[in-house]
């Protein structure tokens, strides 16, 4: 295979994530749904543009540094991820915290020691291969990491806590896959054409593609599909106050609850006036 055809195959693999996140998300849906479904959807739409121009050939400069032909340096990968990875901590953020702004300031300190990584890391990318200053902004975008897990693993987990058990274990559940496939990022950096070319430019390419795919459309719908178990179980448990339905809550009763008529307490409620977390739903 060429470093075309994995380029091609993440474009195409971008594309059917959103196709399959936006049939999943669509319809009457919750507050918690509707940010993970908007999230992880913009997340595909942006990498397949990103795919996009570089499968086409552009995305990428020639650089003279890394063997006797030079090596591609695609920077069209770094505007994806500096996109996208503050998109999936939010994401991750808001599966702990329910609202961005219990602690704001927090989690955009977060989301700025992930910018932080993914601009060093473009830094460190366009280095020349074998210079002193490539290890040294390597190092400036791991130290951004460790942040970025240690505002996942302490700050998202304590508020985690505090939310819920059950947000505490979709939580557990996704911040573990996020670190493990995030990890491997760097890895393959170290390995691959920006690093010490242990890897040659078609392993390269492959890595990322793989991964990409992995943290981008199997994590996005894992977590859609997850969010949607949820926001059911808490509709069904009438936990869901009516702001947080989507679209309004009238259009949401008749699709949800056609009964909602129904004498509740011995009195009868005006369809717009009782909040979903009066009763329980049958
Ligand atoms: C770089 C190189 C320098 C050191 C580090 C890196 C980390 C990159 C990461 C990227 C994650 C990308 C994702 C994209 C999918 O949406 C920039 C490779 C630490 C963690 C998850």
């Amino acid at each position: 295979m060429t470093v075309n055809a994995w380029l091609w195959i993440g474009a195409i693999a971008m594309a059917i994530g959103a196709a399959v996140q936006l049939v999943i998300g669509w319809g009457p849906r919750t507050r918690d749904v509707e940010n993970h479904y908007l999230l992880h959807l913009f997340v595909c739409l942006a990498a397949m543009a990103s795919y996009l121009v570089m499968a086409t050939g552009d995305g990428a400069i020639h650089l003279a540094d890394g063997g006797p032909n030079g090596r591609d340096f695609y920077f069209a990968r770094y505007i994806d991820w500096s996109v996208t990875t503050p998109m999936l901590l939010l994401g991750l953020g808001l599966t702990a915290m329910h609202s961005p702004f219990r602690r704001w300031a927090a989690l955009l300190g977060v989301l700025f020691a992930d910018s932080y990584m993914i601009i060093t890391g473009l830094f460190a990318g366009l280095s020349p291969v074998g210079s002193s200053q490539k290890w040294l902004w390597y190092l400036v975008s791991c130290a951004a990491f460790a942040f970025v897990y240690i505002g996942i693993w302490g700050l998202f987990r304590e508020e985690a806590r505090k939310t819920s058990d059950e947000a505490a274990s979709i939580f557990r559940t996704n911040a573990t896959i996020l670190s493990i496939v995030w990890l491997l990022y760097p890895v393959v950096f170290l390995l691959g054409t920006e690093g010490t070319l242990f890897m040659g430019d078609v392993p390269t390419a492959a890595a990322y593609t793989i991964l990409d795919i992995v943290a981008k459309v199997g994590y996005g719908i894992f977590s859609l599909l997850e969010t949607k178990r949820k926001a059911a179980r808490e509709l069904a448990a009438g936990l869901i106050p009516e702001p947080d339905l989507r679209p309004a809550p009238g259009a949401f009763h008749e699709v949800r609850a056609p009964d909602r008529n129904e004498i509740v307490g011995g009195e009868a409620i005006e369809p717009n006036e009782r909040p979903v977390g009066t009763r329980r739903r049958t």
